[in-house]
């Protein structure tokens, strides 16, 4: 059995602290970890307890610069983290318990790497002397102390940590590849008697040498020229903003380039609030939820330059190219962090590894060499404004409604209304996600947060606890569906006891109603899909339950009533759940997703309607 000190009493403190001279200084993993911890200035770690990790909880009750956030769910923990390291812009930290509650915080894990966010995930495991003995919660059906394993799929990587003393250099490794590159989450699995082994303390005092930041690569000054060239010679260019623009920090630099050749932008999901919806040149969104104009353009478009995207399936209507893009003829020319996105669907005649934030500084070097004076496109701007006035014309009915069940079009333009610009919105799936994307100004860059990859029903709600903690300074409302909020209503618990003013907005039409009018569409049932008791519709009274945790709790009556109540809720500063029912419309598609081939081959149906 291995030597460790777990909670040493003050007298072996005070033994270390009069140790013979020459022999290394010791503490345990875990009182160093925290330290380390603070030393790279985490100011919040997510998480929830085992008998693995009472060591590191322990060690962090001591400390005077980071905040244990507890939850009741270690899916609530990731998706905290997620939306804690979204609004941050930094790296997040969440500790969890072995087996079930690294199972549990699996699908927010899976959530943050599928949208590039990182993370670092500590984890308890088994003790080493126990390897093989299948000790208890161990998962070892068909391995021994392989719990890490389940996570190889989505981290970046995964870690066991088998000796003390390498466990100071892995946590860095573990910082380091998390944030550089296409960020993601990491592994860092600790067996619980090596959180109070002791280490030599020296070995996490050489890390303070090391960076902590990473130079990440740009683009050489003749491939910029080169992409600028190609750009000017083009006769409709178009450029694809993705959520790498935000990874990245490079929305001013992305805003300056447009502003300069005025080229106009479309964007994938995750790219939305690149550049804010109300900037002249901004298309909006492609793909299956994209309105008409935009694919038709980007069809149109001669030359794409698409930054920080993956060109992922709804974003670029199943790739079929009748939809949203033609490659060729239009040619790419494609910039991205990671060299395996690039290529992956479309042929590209450019593509660069590079930062974004570095590449476009590069680019609007080359662009202010070329063209002094920049570029002015009239006709786009003047086709992008009345596209733009003819959706909102043709959405006024919808977004004006008094109907109760509200449309969710009304729910949408009241949130807009009543929140101020910056304010940051989480999301979840459903009408929330895809309505967002396509009818939703956003207006400050990087104010928006949705679980693009992943889509998991279940982030938004606690997505949103996480945003609030890294910026108090904000507004913070989630747009969430029953469905969705149904799944990790936990979070009220921690939103009570740590004050964190979010309000979420339920659209709530007493179903899982995207895929209840998936269903209707294509087999004209909603069976399994629709929440009813004896027949009628039913919910669980959201508002009661918020109340019941101690949260405020308003259900909505009237369409009227909607929008004061949310600014009440905002003004209050107290975390508020407002319940509104909605009809379940499905959000109109201009785009194309294979499923509806695979379910209805040579028909054209996508969702229909289920009513309220
Ligand atoms: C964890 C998870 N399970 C299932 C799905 C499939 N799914 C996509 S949308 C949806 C319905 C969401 O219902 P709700 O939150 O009420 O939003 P609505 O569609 O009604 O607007 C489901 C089940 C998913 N995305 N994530
Ligand atoms: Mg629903």
């Amino acid at each position: 059995m291995k030597d460790t000190v777990a909670n040493p009493p003050a007298s072996e403190a005070r033994r270390a602290r009069a140790r013979i001279p020459g022999t290394p200084k010791k503490d345990t993993v875990a009182r160093q970890l925290v330290k380390y911890l603070e030393h790279r200035g985490v100011k919040h770690v997510f998480g929830l307890c085992g008998h693995t990790n009472i060591a590191v909880l322990a060690a962090l009750e001591k400390s005077r610069k980071i905040k244990f956030v507890n939850t009741r769910h270690e899916q609530v923990a990731a998706h905290m983290a997620d939306g804690y390291a979204r609004a941050s812009g930094g790296t997040s930290v969440l500790l969890t318990h072995l087996s079930p509650g690294l199972t549990n915080a699996a699908t927010g894990v899976a959530n943050a790497a599928l949208d590039s966010i990182p993370m670092v995930v500590i984890a308890g495991d088994v003790p080493t002397h126990y390897y093989g003995k299948h000790p208890h919660q161990e998962v070892n059906l068909h391995a021994d102390a392989s719990q890490f394993e389940i996570y190889r799929p989505f981290v970046k990587r995964a870690w066991r940590v088998d000796s003390a003393h390498l466990f100071p250099e892995i946590l860095e490794k573990a910082f380091a590849l998390a944030g550089s590159g296409r960020p993601g989450p990491v592994l860092v699995d600790v067996p619980m008697d090596i959180f109070s082994a002791p280490v030599d303390v020296s070995r996490f005092e050489r890390l303070r040498h090391n960076t902590k930041s990473l130079v990440r690569p740009s683009l050489d000054e003749p491939t910029a020229t080169a992409i600028v060239k190609k750009l000017l010679a083009a006769k409709r260019p178009v450029l694809y903003a993705g959520g790498g623009i935000m990874l990245a920090g490079a929305t001013k630099e992305l805003r300056e380039f447009v502003d300069h050749l005025q080229i106009p932008v479309a964007h994938t999901l995750m790219g939305k609030g690149a550049l804010p919806d109300d900037h002249p040149l901004v298309l909006g969104m492609t793909g299956f939820w994209g309105t008409k104009f935009i694919n038709d353009q980007c069809r149109a478009a001669d030359w794409i330059l698409g930054l920080g995207t993956r060109f992922s399936e709804a974003d670029c209507s199943s790739w079929e190219p009748e939809y949203t893009f033609n490659f060729p003829p239009t040619k790419l020319i494609h910039i991205d962090i990671d060299p395996a996105e690039i290529g992956r669907n479309y042929p590209v005649e450019i593509g660069a590894v590079a930062d974004l934030n570095q590449a476009l500084a590069a680019l609007n070097r080359a662009a202010r060499k070329l063209v002094p004076t920049g570029v002015k496109r009239p006709k786009v701007v003047k086709d992008i404004a009345a596209a733009r006035a003819k959706f909102v014309a043709g959405n006024r009915a919808h977004a004006t409604s008094e109907v109760y069940p509200m449309r969710p079009e009304r729910i949408l333009a009241d949130v807009r209304d009543t929140l101020p610009r910056d304010a940051l919105i989480c999301t979840d799936v459903g009408w929330n996600k895809n309505g967002v994307g396509q009818q939703f100004p956003i207006l400050e860059p990087g104010t928006i947060f949705t679980p693009g990859g992943y889509a998991t029903m279940g982030f938004g709600a606690p997505a949103a606890l996480g945003a609030k903690v890294a910026r108090p300074d904000r507004v913070v409302v989630a747009l969430v569906g029953d469905g969705g909020f149904g799944q990790n209503p936990a979070m009220l618990a921690t939103a009570f006891e740590e004050d964190i003013a979010v309000v979420w907005v339920i659209m709530n039409n007493f179903a899982f109603g995207t895929i209840a009018g998936l269903e209707k569409a294509h087999f004209g049932t909603t069976f399994g899909t629709v929440f009813a008791k004896d027949g009628k519709p039913y919910s669980p009274d959201f508002a009661a339950i918020a109340r019941a945790y101690g949260v405020d709790g308003v259900k909505i009556r009237t369409a009227a009533e909607f929008g004061p109540a949310l600014a009440r809720a905002i003004k209050a500063k107290k975390p508020c759940v407002i319940d509104v029912e909605m009809l379940n419309e499905p959000v109109p598609t201009a785009g194309h997703w294979n499923i509806m081939d695979i379910y209805s081959p040579g028909r054209k149906v996508h969702h229909v309607s289920t009513g309220g």
